[in-house]
């Protein structure tokens, strides 16, 4: 049985949801025009006036935004509404260039908070839970976005943060915690640790996690259902249109429901920018519909994805998006070859090995390197050196069948990869492709 958080409008008829849309976008339109003059300039020289936009069939005439966007009108240019209005900024954790800023008044962050309780109440969550929100406190959107969420649904809030491992399990423990948010990778880590301090999954009380911010792959989720003794949810999110909570998971995990009624996505083709019919693979572009403070309109995420609207049985009728299949912006490619680095994981868990590995791209000689190394579980471990290159091996061998390139496997002993308490570091390319 389903539970909402806003029933009436997760449940709307299609027709309505377009309704509500086609009502929203014409204002939004006009709003950005007549106050973010970066956008006003692009609206212009595609010819295009507010007046043009008359339903969300219409944004299609519109300008994209890039990332490169945001840089340029760094920090105020794309404000929406004046800096009196504004009560918070987030930030990206983009070590390269400008970073990002998005601003948010209090009607920003009340939507956005409530994108987040109705992602806490598809999984499960009431008032009755114990919510430990371990995703980064500060710029980050993750710790901000979840507890916000957890407050609206009335949760015991734990604010974690993230790190401090010990102290995680000590408050899941003694407090009872019965939902998790946290990047996968933090979720799978802290499984490990719950192992190693002795305890099985069933003496935990949580019956839930919300995880996201970064790819992880079915299998992952099954690792980390199996080690939490959990279900794990995913959401989705971009701190370009608010943070977590774009889409999320319902129980029947099969893709996220965007909500709609704030966001409109559309899937284009990337080197075109032509809008794909649905069903298609493409890149996903969201306008958010009723932002002030930073009124996105076009905004390309780079995520690469597929919209389905098969009906679900949650009751939900909003969109659904796939998990990202990849980036248009960072697919690698290695000798020629597009590589991703959820195939990688995908064939490590099919082959019995942790998730536990650092992708490193480099060139010799005008030529690809290409080393993987792996964590092997401690079953795997011997100190024969002949059956650890048996191991690598078959290891090179699968990749090579997915892939159609073949890694240098290097596997190491288990806990030498550096963990990490927010988004894991999975891939190093030390080439310089770009300049
Ligand atoms: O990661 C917001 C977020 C926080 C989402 C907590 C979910 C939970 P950024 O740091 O701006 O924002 O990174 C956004 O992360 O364009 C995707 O490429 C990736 N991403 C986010 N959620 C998922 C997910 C937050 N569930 C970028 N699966 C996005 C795969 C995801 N990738």
């Amino acid at each position: 049985m389903s539970n909402y958080y806003q029933k009436e409008i997760e449940t709307a008829p299609r027709e309505e949801i377009l309704r509500i849309q086609n009502e929203k976008i014409v204002k939004q339109v006009k709003h950005v025009y007549e106050n973010v003059p970066y956008y006003r300039d692009l609206m212009d020289k595609k010819g295009v006036k507010p007046e043009d936009i008359k339903s969300v069939d219409d944004i299609k005439k519109l300008p994209f935004l890039t990332k490169d966007d945001l840089r340029e009108g760094y920090p105020y240019g794309l404000l929406g509404t004046d800096l009196k209005n504004i009560v918070r900024i987030q930030s990206t954790s983009g070590t390269t260039g400008r970073r990002v800023v998005a601003f948010y008044t209090q009607k920003d962050v009340d939507l956005w908070e409530e994108c987040c309780a109705r992602a806490i109440v598809a999984a499960g969550g009431t008032n009755e839970d114990v919510c430990q929100v371990s995703y980064g406190y500060g710029l980050f959107t993750g710790g901000p976005g979840l507890n916000g969420g957890s407050h609206k649904v009335g949760c015991l809030t734990l604010p974690m943060s993230s790190g401090n491992t010990e102290r995680q399990i000590q408050f899941m423990m003694d407090l009872g915690a019965t939902i998790l948010c946290c990047t996968p990778s933090y979720a799978a880590y802290i499984g490990e640790s719950l192992e190693d301090a002795g305890y099985k999954p069933e003496d935990n009380k949580l019956k839930a996690g919300i995880f996201g911010a970064e790819p992880w792959t079915e299998e992952m989720r099954r690792e980390i259902e199996k080690s939490l003794g959990i279900k794990a949810y995913d959401i989705y999110g971009l701190t370009e249109t608010s943070g977590p909570g774009v889409a999320f998971e319902c129980e029947e995990q099969s893709g996220m429901h965007i909500n709609e009624d704030h966001f409109y996505a559309e899937i284009i083709d990337p080197d075109t920018g032509e809008v794909l019919p649905e069903g298609e693979k493409g890149e996903l572009v969201f306008t958010s519909l009723d932002k002030e403070g930073f009124p996105l309109l076009r905004y390309r995420t780079r995520d690469i994805c597929i919209l389905s609207r098969e009906k679900c049985s949650c009751g939900r009728t909003f969109v659904k998006m796939s998990k990202p299949l990849g980036r248009s912006d960072d697919m690698m490619i290695i000798r020629g070859v597009n590589v991703f680095p959820s195939q990688i994981e995908t064939v490590l868990l099919k082959e019995g090995y942790p998730p536990n590995y650092q992708i490193v791209v480099d060139r010799a000689k005008n030529n690809d390197t290409f080393d993987i190394y792996v964590e092997f579980s401690p079953e795997q471990f011997s100190d024969k050196v002949s059956e650890i290159q048996a191991h690598e091996r078959s290891l090179t061998a699968a990749m090579r069948s997915m892939l159609g390139i073949g890694p240098k496997i290097h596997l190491v002993p288990p806990r030498t990869i550096e963990r990490s308490e927010g988004k894991a570091v999975r891939v190093i390319d030390k080439r310089k492709l770009h300049d």
